[in-house]
């Protein structure tokens, strides 16, 4: 079969469309899980997948399918998908654009009148993003049993709402449980948000896997004093302790190749300008895509941590979110890499750097992800910016991927 093509026009549409919720004056998007903005977001999606024939679930942790027939409904799906929350500072195609991506898929099967064996089925999951209620990937995490739905349930905000009363309170916790989910395999479409399909030139990223990630919250417990009073010999100062240690994160990263490390969130108590920090509390993330490598970074940080507490400065480190790296499904992957080049696309193979639900997915699925370019491959960021081409590109290579697996009939 030739491969077929999408809508561009409306895709790219869809995009723009769905960008006004959550619009920032930088042009990005700020649409946090489970707020106001995300509940639109999730019933403009709900309306658009009803109107192109699919029929909709949500499970107990607010995950949204939504399903085309396939002419065999007792086979598992052929599966897509990605998310709809963003950063607070984030941009218009990070996770949207693999949501998105799956409508123009189904929307486009219907357009050609194309039947399927296997049933085809988006994926909305819930909080992917992990910035305003952490750990990331929650959605994914809970359908692969990598989290149970009690606990999530239970986590908390800065602010100290509860996840399963923000989910209520939206209106998506839903019915189906979130157990017994399957696919007979999944792919998921997701910008890079790195710098290396633009450097090579490439037009698709076909991606192996994912690399493993350790999140950590970090306490500093030192003591607040006068800041015009105290010695500085006298000093239990939190923020220069805590300052060691986020260069020790960048060092330790550097020192492992191609890891990565970042301190992201820092919070100063008091926070006053003539008051020396009493406490401090920080995130830690760190990435590594070779097996067993994390384990060394957990081991240098640890060993770091020990050397600043012999300054007096007590630390309380919570490794409270850990995956090793990710090996996608081979077939998935020829899938992907097939449908590339029938539609012509240059391509190649990539490690994801950031997390995704696709990770958790091949936990209990054959699984693989589809990377399109982005302008100088920022991401996390409200310039996040990409064009119609890549788009078209990367939802061209998910249809015929799916195609395939799907078996048309
Ligand atoms: O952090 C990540 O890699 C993803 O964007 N949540
Ligand atoms: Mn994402
Ligand atoms: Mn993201
Ligand atoms: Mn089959």
């Amino acid at each position: 079969m030739e491969a077929l093509k999408i809508n561009s026009d409306r895709l790219w549409d869809s995009l723009m469309e769905m960008a006004k919720i959550g619009g920032t004056v930088k042009g990005g998007c700020c649409r946090l899980a489970l707020t106001d903005l995300d509940k639109q977001g999730r019933e403009l999606y709900i309306k658009w997948a009803e109107e192109a024939g699919c029929t909709v679930k949500v499970d107990a942790i607010g995950n949204i399918m939504c399903t085309r027939p396939g002419e065999d409904m007792s086979l598992p799906p052929v599966g897509t998908g990605s998310h709809l929350d963003t950063q607070p500072t984030g941009g218009k195609f990070d996770g949207v654009y693999g949501v998105l991506s799956g409508l123009e898929v189904v929307r486009s099967m219907n357009d050609q009148g194309i039947k399927t064996k296997h049933p085809i089925e988006i994926s909305v999951w819930t909080n992917e993003e992990g910035s305003r209620f952490a750990p990331a990937m929650m959605g994914s995490g809970v359908v692969s049993g990598r989290f149970t739905l009690e606990e999530i349930l239970d986590k908390k905000d800065v602010d100290g709402l509860r996840l399963g009363d923000e989910l209520e309170r939206i209106g998506f916790a839903g019915e189906t449980p979130v157990t017994g989910r399957d696919f007979h395999a999944f792919f998921e479409a997701h910008i890079e948000q790195g710098p290396y399909l633009e450097a090579e030139e490439k037009q698709v990223g076909i991606v192996t896997g994912g690399q493993g990630q350790r999140w950590y919250n970090a306490t500093f417990m030192g003591r607040e004093s006068h800041a015009g009073t105290t010695p500085m010999h006298l000093r239990n100062d939190a923020l220069i302790a805590s300052s060691q240690l986020v260069l020790k994160v960048e060092e330790i990263a550097k020192a492992h190749p191609p890891g990565c490390g970042t301190v992201g969130f820092m919070q100063v108590t008091p926070n006053s300008r003539n008051t020396i920090p009493g406490s401090i509390s920080m995130s830690i993330d760190l990435r590594h895509p070779i097996d067993g490598e994390l384990t060394l970074m957990d081991k240098a940080l640890t060993e770091a941590i020990a050397e600043i507490e012999a300054t007096g400065v007590s630390v309380e480190l919570d490794p409270f979110w850990y995956y090793e790296p990710i090996h996608f499904n081979t077939e998935c992957v020829s899938a992907v890499r097939k449908a590339s080049v029938d539609l012509g696309y240059s391509h190649m193979d990539i490690i994801a750097g950031a997390g995704h639900d696709a990770c958790y997915v091949s936990d209990f699925a054959p699984t693989s992800m589809i990377f399109t370019p982005c302008l100088n491959g920022i991401s996390h960021n409200e310039i996040e910016s990409t064009t119609q081409e890549e788009c078209e590109g990367g939802c061209s290579v998910l249809l015929n991927a799916m195609l395939t697996m799907a078996e048309v009939v």
